[in-house]
């Protein structure tokens, strides 16, 4: 199972072409990819490395209630997303502190700027907690992934819940081909933080199994894949759990698959080491539904990775 993002990444290696990106950072990418993770033969989540499962966790949950300001993240210690709010408020007329233009970059070649990133930073990450105001002004990120999968706004101005939608549809037609949630709107792309990696997933049930299908356009193979693979399987058990239905496929497919050019010592460290016994996922018999669904409903027994192994994120 895990061999299969393993050999993604040996791949890319061994035959990606070094190219230029958005964030100045480089990588190597290959386009076309396609990874099966059977969810019967228990949880994907890597071991060659030890992923964080607690921010996997908060970050659907945060999707799954249609939210999409940083608040309920920084709340559950989740930091994964603040550069990106961080962002809209250094360009904006609001932000009175030092230049930070370019931070992302900087923050890796220049040890004084990062002190300066760090302690502006902590300053925001304060005040979208305290501060109402603020947290309204500046935590939001945009129309992203929460925001169209259950609150996708029509040209009638009325809202369409994909997620309730599917699960309706999965109930009563589960032969459908149209059980599909898309996270692309293009009338939308232009004002998000960053326009939605996966962009869209498709469910199928077959004996009583469900699996679920995932197109993402982009994919940062060292830090964000591994997140994305627990991510749309803890999804896939929720949903067949909503559904009466037993776990299948997680079908995780990538566009521009890539590895920027400051992963790579980190990635072969990761080649060399031998994948461990998969965790199992329990989720709490007191869920009634998704829709209540806390982070301490969900949890992992016998996950045993290897280390952590740092790596900087391309912003
Ligand atoms: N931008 C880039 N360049 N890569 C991404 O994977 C990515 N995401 C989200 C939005 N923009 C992206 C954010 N997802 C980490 C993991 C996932 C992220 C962002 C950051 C990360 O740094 N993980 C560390 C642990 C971090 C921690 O402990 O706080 C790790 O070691 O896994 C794609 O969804």
């Amino acid at each position: 199972n895990e061999k299969e993002y393993l050999n993604l990444c040996q791949d890319i290696l061994n035959h990606g072409s070094d190219r230029g990106d958005r964030t100045g950072t480089g990588t190597r990418s290959i386009f076309g990819y396609q990874m099966r993770f059977n969810l019967q033969e228990g949880f994907p989540l890597l071991t060659t490395k030890n992923v964080p499962f607690k921010l996997i966790k908060s970050e659907l949950l945060w999707f799954l209630k249609g939210d999409t300001n940083i608040r309920y993240l920084l709340l559950h210690n989740n930091n994964i997303w603040n550069e990106w709010a961080f962002k809209n408020w250094i360009e904006s007329p609001d932000y009175d502190g030092p230049d930070m233009s370019d931070f992302g970059l900087r923050a890796q070649e220049d040890e004084s700027f990062n002190q300066q990133y760090q302690e502006q930073m902590s300053r925001f990450k304060q005040l979208i907690l305290n501060d109402d105001e603020f947290a309204e002004k500046f935590g939001h990120l945009g129309d992203v992934y929460g925001k169209q999968w259950r609150h996708w706004k029509t040209t009638t101005n009325e809202t369409i819940d994909q997620i309730k939608q599917v699960i309706h549809d999965i109930r009563t037609k589960p032969e459908s081909r149209r059980l599909i949630v898309s996270a692309w709107n293009p009338e939308d792309v232009p004002t998000m933080a960053l326009p939605p990696c996966h962009t869209l997933f498709q469910f199928y049930v077959q004996d009583g199994k469900l699996s679920c299908q995932l197109y993402q356009r982009s994919g940062d193979v060292f830090l964000g894949i591994p997140f994305n693979i627990a991510s749309y399987s803890l999804l896939t058990h929720l949903i067949a759990r909503e559904c009466n239905l037993e776990v299948g496929e997680f079908v995780h497919t990538i566009g521009d698959a890539h590895i920027y050019h400051n992963h790579f010592n980190q990635v072969k460290e990761q080649l060399s080491r031998d994948p461990r016994k998969q965790a199992e996922l329990m989720i709490s018999d007191d869920v009634n539904t998704i829709f209540d669904v806390d982070v301490s409903d969900i949890s992992l027994k016998n996950y045993d990775p290897h280390p952590a192994i740092k790596a900087p994120i391309a912003v």
